[in-house]
């Protein structure tokens, strides 16, 4: 039989590694995708296959998590096994600019989604994608067993739905998971995060098409993954016998300073002659230090990252570097793990 997934945020970084994980699997993938004057759907372009071809594989939908009666429908045509719930508005400082409108798609969101499994009436699983600004002030290492304490209305919205998702466990009996992921990046990144807006930069800098780069506080400490090897857990998840939430992190500490350096010198650059501070790059509360323990994801799962935040970086100037030169090439195949490990 084949199974179905369903992937809301499918045009986004993870969705595109999900999306693309599935199909290695022989998964039959449905993805949400919201409609826009312009094309969105750069990161799945090379999975899309014409829908009427009999061997298609992967279909794309019109949908909002802001519009509930959609995803009923859609859930009730589609009947899918496995539900992943990757859309949100997923920036920490936009949060702050559009509060009401990060509530409504990180928060509310979820609850539309959870209620369109019950309504429709399917069997399925289900998997949130939940973060580790829950986390926010409690200090590092932390685990499924910290304390949440957030400190944006990203990580607030995210909260709301880490619970809703355990009630719908708790009070349905609904396999409803919560994969709590600490930041994971990849050439795919969105281009205003920071590891991102670092690798992007050198590549522009080395190219000589840019001379600064503003950024805001680089004393943060993150626990920087690789994308990729993270969807494979958010799948893990769902295969197991009982529903749980799982954290999925390296467990290895690194400043935004830090991956800086890293950065510039392995294009031959010094950061210090680029670096510029700007303060609306500034949250107006910071979250100061995220490091994960994956323990239970190891023991349960099987699953470890693999790739260090050192590897990312400079995987990641690579990938920019080569996309600054060859703009017509599909950059998004490119990546050769082997060859960016120390
Ligand atoms: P991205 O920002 O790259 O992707 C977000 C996706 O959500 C896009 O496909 C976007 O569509 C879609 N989306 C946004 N709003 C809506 C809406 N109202 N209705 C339907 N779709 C919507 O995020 P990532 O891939 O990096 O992250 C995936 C999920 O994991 C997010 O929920 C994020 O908050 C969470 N997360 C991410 C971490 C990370 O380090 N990357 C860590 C922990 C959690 P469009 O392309 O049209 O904008
Ligand atoms: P984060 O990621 O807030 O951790 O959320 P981001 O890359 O935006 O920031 C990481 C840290 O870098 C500091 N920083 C800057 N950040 C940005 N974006 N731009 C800058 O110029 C800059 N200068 C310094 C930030 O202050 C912060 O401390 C990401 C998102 O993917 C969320 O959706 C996800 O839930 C969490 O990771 C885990």
């Amino acid at each position: 039989m084949t199974k179905r997934a369903f992937i809301t945020g499918i045009t986004g970084q993870d969705g595109s590694y999900l999306a693309e994980l599935l199909l290695s699997k022989g998964y039959e993938v449905h993805g949400l995708i919201r409609r826009a004057s312009t094309f969105n759907t750069s990161r799945i372009d090379h999975l899309y296959t014409d829908p009427h071809n009999e061997d298609a594989k992967l279909f794309l939908h019109y949908g909002d998590l802001r519009d509930g009666g959609r995803l009923v429908t859609l859930l009730s045509q589609i009947k899918p096994h496995e539900v992943y719930n990757l859309a949100a508005q997923s920036h920490v400082r936009v949060s702050f600019d559009e509060p009401e409108h990060t509530a409504d798609a990180t928060g509310t969101g979820t609850v539309r989604l959870l209620e369109a499994v019950r309504m429709s009436g399917i069997e399925t699983r289900f998997y949130q994608a939940s973060s580790s600004e829950l986390y926010g002030a409690t200090p590092p290492p932390q685990s499924e067993s910290t304390p949440f304490h957030p400190r944006s209305p990203y990580g607030v919205a995210k909260m709301y739905s880490y619970w809703i998702t355990k009630n719908y466990r708790e009070a349905y009996g609904m396999f409803a998971v919560n994969g709590v992921l600490f930041n994971h990046e990849s050439p795919r990144r969105g281009e205003t995060f920071v590891t991102r807006k670092i690798t992007r930069a050198v590549a522009a800098i080395k190219a000589g098409t840019q001379e600064h780069l503003y950024m805001g506080n680089l004393d943060a400490v993150r626990d920087w993954g690789y994308a990729a090897e993270y969807v494979e857990g958010m799948w893990r998840m769902l295969q197991v016998d009982e529903p749980e939430d799982f954290v999925l992190a390296t467990g290895v500490d690194y400043t935004v300073k830090d991956f800086l350096e890293i950065s510039f010198s392995h294009a031959g650059l010094n950061w210090e002659d680029h670096v510029k501070f700007d303060e609306r790059y500034l949250r107006p509360s910071e979250v100061d230090a995220l490091v994960g323990d994956p323990t239970k994801a190891r023991e349960k799962l099987g699953w470890e990252a693999t790739v260090r935040p050192d590897d990312l970086a400079r995987l990641m100037v690579d990938a920019d570097i080569e996309a600054l030169n060859h703009p017509g090439k599909n950059w998004i195949d490119t990546v050769n793990l082997a060859s960016w490990k120390k």
